[in-house]
């Protein structure tokens, strides 16, 4: 019998637990190695040779069958959202929506529906850091009773284009340039910026992509948006419009930039790890699903066109109604066969779930079948057990690569008498999808509407409505990329769309950009020459909105509070008071967040009292980019050693610099005076309120301590510190 694995013992921490060794579920713990024919291997470290010295021998099927497979381990990865993490759960709605729409899914509230996500950057490919400034992919897969339905939608609520025939331009763009494959998955580079100001109706998403949505702290702490409009249809087969939104319950939150780029060296895994690690601690993320519902004869009723990707529906006009909620509870056995197998197409609905005309939805449901032909290898990707749904499949489907069915009988096709008529289809009544019965009565033109002309005026309501800090943060992020275009016409062209935007956020660029915005912008041409030769006709319009400011848009005004998950360092050395470490580990544990021992090297420390305490990461391997705030404890040794530690101080200026709420037990105080910040902030001790200490707790009561801690620690960050002067390039 082969031996069998031992588990080790479990222990204290969130980590030893995920790291605890455990056998596989699929070889358990008595299974011998084998061929991919099921022939028993006896020796897997030799290959066969003519002699010990002698060259390996053709006829060695073991060694053969071994590197061919090695050698196709491989598949094209995905052209755009390479790079993502995926976990299954559940999804449930709180109350039967039959009013709206007949998917049975979203009207049996007693229904676990199974669901698959993945979430995604866009630009890079799969190898590429998960902090880079970019769109995030949104995409659940529901196996509902009636089939598959997928909304494939991203972290923000507008698309840079119109029309599906630019996506492979925009693309092209965004990917690293084609002559020396630089940079990799970043926008900050000429020819993405060469499109994106020749193309103003790009100019509200790009707003989005340069704020702080762009980076998030983590994937469980992001919204998703459906983007284009579709359709719910009920049983009397009447339609509404509806968008969908995803709404974290942990609130929306976002990094620093600086802070990204720093993560992306220390920890490129980081969103993924976050995701992986809070389900594994059965800290499980959720969403509530959201729907702005509007009726079929509403829908010529807005300022802009429904069907236009590059518009949301101000939630002040039409409010999001929190229809269920879905919760991530187990990560992917294997990372291949399921995260980077898993075939989402926008084109998947079940009845009661239709589309609109919006020109880029439409493009889609082109697109995702047919990549998945090249990426999967055939058309049997439905076959993959992460993409087959839960009910059972019949058609008259055949062969192909790597067909898995076994087909019994003689009729593949239908009508048949010889099968007994088998498949039938489906009634409407019988649960049959049946296509909305749209009217559609015009021209066959390749032309665009003129309500997709503005441009603009929702790019102004997006920035109007974020707070001074995201503003200054948008403000950043354009200066930033366009810093990084070496082009100076594109930079200027660039600074002509701002202007029609919002002329101080292009007053402002320009100045960071040495340039002067344009008097006259240049006014690129939005789409191809109309056939009657007149491009006036089609120049972008500014539409007066009927809302200037949506409170929703801001980042500022999400949940706060709530410290489940979030990671605290807490940086002590040898002789560290012992009560002072445990007493503030132990009350952050219980509001469910992850404090962590760093010290100077791994191993244990000795506390003041003779305590052995466990250290669980080394200065050496971490840094304060990685976790969401820092508490140092008291202990006369422990504090002059953590104040001598030049590590241990760039750990607490960045932690300041990048606005995370700090705690210090009032005997660590000497350890502030080595920090940049020490000296501004002991003058502004002691306070009552985290907000008057500006995210710096000083305190010598441990239960005070704990408790302003924690209050701190909800606010996510003090953006207020950045307009110090104190804080250093
Ligand atoms: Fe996608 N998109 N997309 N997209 N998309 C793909 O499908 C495409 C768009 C989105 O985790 C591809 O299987 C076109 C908008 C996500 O596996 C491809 C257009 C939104 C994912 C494709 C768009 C998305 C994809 C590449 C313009 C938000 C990752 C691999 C008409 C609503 C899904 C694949 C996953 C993936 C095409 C625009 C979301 C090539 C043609 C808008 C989340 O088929």
């Amino acid at each position: 019998m082969p031996p069998k694995k031992s588990k080790a013992a479990a222990s204290g921490t969130t980590n030893d637990k995920i790291n605890e060794l455990t056998p596989d579920k699929e070889n358990g713990t008595d299974q011998f190695m084998t061929t991919n024919t099921g022939v028993k291997i006896n020796d897997d470290q030799n290959s066969l040779k003519a002699g010990d010295r002698g060259p390996t021998l053709m006829e060695d099927f073991i060694f053969r069958e071994k590197m061919t497979h090695f050698d196709h381990e491989r598949i094209p990865e995905r052209i755009v959202h390479a790079r993502g993490a995926a976990a299954h759960g559940v999804f449930r709605v709180y109350e039967p929506m039959a009013k709206y729409t007949r998917a049975a899914f979203l009207n049996d509230t007693s229904l676990e529906t199974p669901v698959f996500v993945r979430f995604s950057t866009v630009a890079g490919s799969r190898g590429s850091t998960d902090l880079a400034r970019d769109v995030r992919g949104f995409a659940v897969k529901f196996y509902t009773q009636e089939g598959n339905f997928d909304l494939v939608g991203n972290n923000m609520p507008v698309f840079f284009i119109q029309d599906a025939i630019k996506f492979p331009d925009l693309i092209h763009a965004v990917k690293p340039e084609p002559h020396n494959e630089i940079p990799q998955a970043a926008s900050a580079h000429d020819t993405f910026w060469d499109f994106i100001s020749l193309m103003p109706e790009s100019a509200h998403m790009i707003t989005w992509v340069m704020s702080d949505r762009a980076i998030p702290r983590s994937y469980r702490m992001m919204e998703g948006f459906g983007v284009h409009t579709f359709r719910f249809v009920n049983e009397q087969g009447k339609a509404c419009f509806v968008k969908f939104h995803w709404k974290p319950l942990l609130g929306v939150h976002s990094v620093a930039w600086d802070e990204a780029q720093k993560i992306s060296g220390k920890d490129p895994d980081f969103h993924r790890r976050d995701l992986w690690e809070a389900i594994e601690s059965g800290n499980f993320p959720e969403w509530e699903l959201g729907v702005q519902i509007v009726a079929e004869k509403d829908e010529m009723s807005f300022d802009f066109d429904l069907l236009d990707p590059t518009k949301l529906i101000p939630e002040e006009l039409v409010p999001v109604m929190r229809i269920g909620k879905l919760t991530l509870n187990r990560n992917p056995d294997n990372f291949f066969a399921e995260t980077e197998q898993v075939a989402f197409h926008v084109g998947h609905v079940v009845p009661g779930i239709d589309f609109t005309n919006d020109p880029l939805l439409q493009g889609r449901l082109f697109s995702y079948t047919d990549t998945q032909l090249i990426r999967l290898g055939g058309p049997n990707f439905q076959e993959i057990p992460i993409n087959r749904p839960i009910v059972p499949v019949h058609n008259n489907q055949r062969d192909g690569h790597m067909r898995q069915t076994i087909n019994q009988g003689r009729t593949s096709y239908h009508p048949n008498s010889l099968g007994g008529g088998c498949p039938y289809q489906a009634k409407l009544a019988e649960g049959g999808f049946s296509s909305y019965t749209e009217r559609i009565d015009a021209k066959k033109v390749r032309e665009r509407s003129r309500s997709f002309f503005d441009h603009f005026s929702q790019a102004t309501l997006f920035y109007n409505s974020q707070s001074d800090v995201e503003k200054a943060h948008i403000v950043k992020a354009f200066s930033f990329e366009l810093g990084k275009v070496e082009t100076v016409v594109i930079r200027q062209r660039m600074l002509g769309i701002l202007a029609q935007v919002d002329k101080g956020l292009a007053a402002e660029v320009a100045y960071n950009l040495g340039l002067e915005v344009p008097k006259k912008p240049e006014q690129p041409m939005n789409h191809s020459i109309p056939a009657d030769g007149n491009p006036k006709k089609y120049q972008p319009v500014k539409v007066e909105g009927s809302v200037d400011r949506s409170p929703a848009l801001s980042m500022a005004n999400t949940i706060k509070g709530n410290i489940r998950t979030r990671k605290v360092a807490i940086l002590a050395a040898e002789g560290v008071n012992e009560a002072s470490l445990t007493t503030i580990k132990n009350a952050l544990q219980a509001q469910g967040a992850v404090p962590e021992v760093v010290a100077p090297r791994l191993g244990e420390i000795l506390a003041e009292n003779d305590t052995a305490i466990k250290v669980d990461k080394s200065l050496l391997t971490v840094a304060s980019v990685l976790y969401d705030a820092v508490y140092v404890p008291g202990g006369d040794n422990s504090v002059a050693t953590i104040a001598d530690n030049a590590d241990a101080i760039h750990f607490l200026n960045e932690a300041y610099r990048h606005c995370k709420a700090i705690a210090f037990d009032a005997a660590a105080s000497p350890v502030l005076e080595n920090t940049y910040f020490g000296k501004k902030v002991l003058s502004m001790q002691p306070q009552e309120d985290v907000q008057e200490g500006n995210g710096v707790v000083i305190e010598a009561n441990f239960k005070r301590l704990a408790s302003r801690f924690i209050q701190a620690i909800g606010e996510h960050r003090f953006w207020e510190r950045e307009s110090s002067k104190e804080v250093p390039a």
